[in-house]
């Protein structure tokens, strides 16, 4: 069972931990922005010289005497043997906290060994964890994409939700000119979007808050996940918005037909209206697998300079039958009986989205010069890539 934590007592502590070089590499990245200061970060490496150059406050070395600081040398049996021999220090950051994401690239050794024990150690602790991995190039060999393969089979054994972000798709979705380092930066980015919009409404109050519990519902459905950001221009549709936000050209083929659950972050401005609202959560319905569980959490900010932003946690997918250009094989995923999913209570569900109609009447007999809904003018031209407003926001919130 998780540990359950009242939002009322304190924002939820949610530990980012970026294990080998890739790992460090996205971590160093998200050290950049502007996180909630309940987001710790944590580099954990069994190459000092890596951890040495880390801009990160909490780095880990571990497997000192297995690895004798030198990395892992692709063995994902050596990476987790140095899991293993530091595993104290690693509950130790487990313990502390509420939600773990965990990070790094599936192929070497490090992440590929380590990052599967540290979440059989988080599920050991009943602690909530997403992971989200890369696979790697084609172009890396074959060797490594099996041993990649292999990470995320066992990965998916001891995690809640496993995002899989396949190098290849970096090659398909972005400019072929693209610098490798330019490329990686939006491979990682798409951790730190859904990062700034998970905090965001988990630790800041919204309108609509999404507690940890919340959190815990939708993630218990095992399996892999999907995740993306987008956002809405005056006037543009909000069914192309949603498609937008779960299609994330990064991320490996799945199929949002099987998902189970999902977390929706929007942001809008105070004139959301009862109906955008309400398709919000009808379109994922139409979208995600019948019965599929949704929560969403809605943080108002007045000088949104767009219509609504939305942040999407897909959850609860089998992988699709031809995976080829994902590298990975499809898995099984476990099934609905698995006993976490009963253990927690959902907070909303879709009949109780009427809530917030209340607060929407009152805010029009307050308010009776609140927008109409804008027509549809014309094709959405969102890019998951944009800089979201959690980033923005928050920098400028910054003391
Ligand atoms: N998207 C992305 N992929 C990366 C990045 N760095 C490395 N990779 C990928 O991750 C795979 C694993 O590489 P590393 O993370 O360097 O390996 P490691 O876990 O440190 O393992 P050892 O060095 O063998 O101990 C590589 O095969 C690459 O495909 C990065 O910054 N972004
Ligand atoms: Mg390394």
């Amino acid at each position: 069972m998780f540990d359950l934590v009242s939002p009322n007592q304190h924002a939820p502590r949610i530990a980012v931990f970026g294990v080998g070089g890739c790992g460090c590499n996205t971590i160093n990245q998200l050290s950049q922005s502007a996180l909630h200061e309940n987001v710790e970060l944590i580099a954990v490496n069994t190459d000092a010289q890596s951890l040495m150059i880390s801009q990160c406050s909490i780095r880990l070395q571990i497997g000192l005497e297995v690895t004798k600081g030198l990395g892992a040398g692709a063995s994902p049996e050596k990476g987790c043997q140095a899991a293993k021999e530091s595993e104290v220090i690693l509950k130790e950051h487990i313990e502390r906290a509420d939600i773990i994401f965990i990070t790094g690239g599936m192929g070497g050794g490090t992440g590929t060994g380590a990052i599967p024990f540290i979440a059989e150690v988080a599920a050991e602790l009943n602690k909530p964890l997403v992971a989200v991995v890369t696979t790697p190039f084609s172009f890396e060999g074959q060797n490594r994409s099996a041993l990649a393969q292999a990470g995320v089979e066992q990965l998916m054994q001891h995690s809640n939700a496993v995002i899989v972000l396949p190098n290849d798709k970096l090659m398909e979705a972005l400019d072929k000119k693209i610098r490798l380092i330019n490329a990686f930066f939006e491979s990682n980015r798409v951790l730190q979007d859904v990062l700034q919009g998970l905090t965001t409404t988990i630790s800041q109050s919204g309108l609509i808050n999404i507690d940890l519990n919340d959190f815990i519902a939708v993630i218990s459905h095992q399996g892999r996940a999907a995740m993306g950001v987008a956002r809405q221009l005056e006037g543009e549709e909000l069914q192309l918005t949603i498609s937008n936000a779960l299609k994330n050209p990064l991320q490996e083929n799945v199929d949002l037909t099987q998902a189970k659950g999902a977390i929706v972050s929007v942001i809008a401005t105070e004139n959301i209206e009862l109906s955008q609202y309400h398709k919000i959560g009808e379109t994922l319905h139409q979208q995600l697998a019948p019965g599929a569980f949704v929560i969403i959490g809605l943080t108002i900010v007045p000088e949104l300079d767009c219509e609504l932003e939305l942040m999407v946690i897909a959850t609860g997918i089998q992988a699709q039958a031809n995976m080829a250009d994902n590298n990975v094989n499809t898995h099984e995923v476990i099934s609905e009986t698995d006993t976490t999913e009963s253990m927690v209570k959902p907070r909303f569900v879709s009949s109780e989205l009427v809530n917030v109609h209340d607060f929407l009447k009152q805010k029009a007999i307050s308010s009776p010069a609140a927008n109409p809904l804008p027509g549809n003018k014309g094709e959405h031209a969102t890019s998951v890539l944009e800089i979201p407003t959690y980033t923005r926001r928050q920098q400028v919130n910054e003391p």
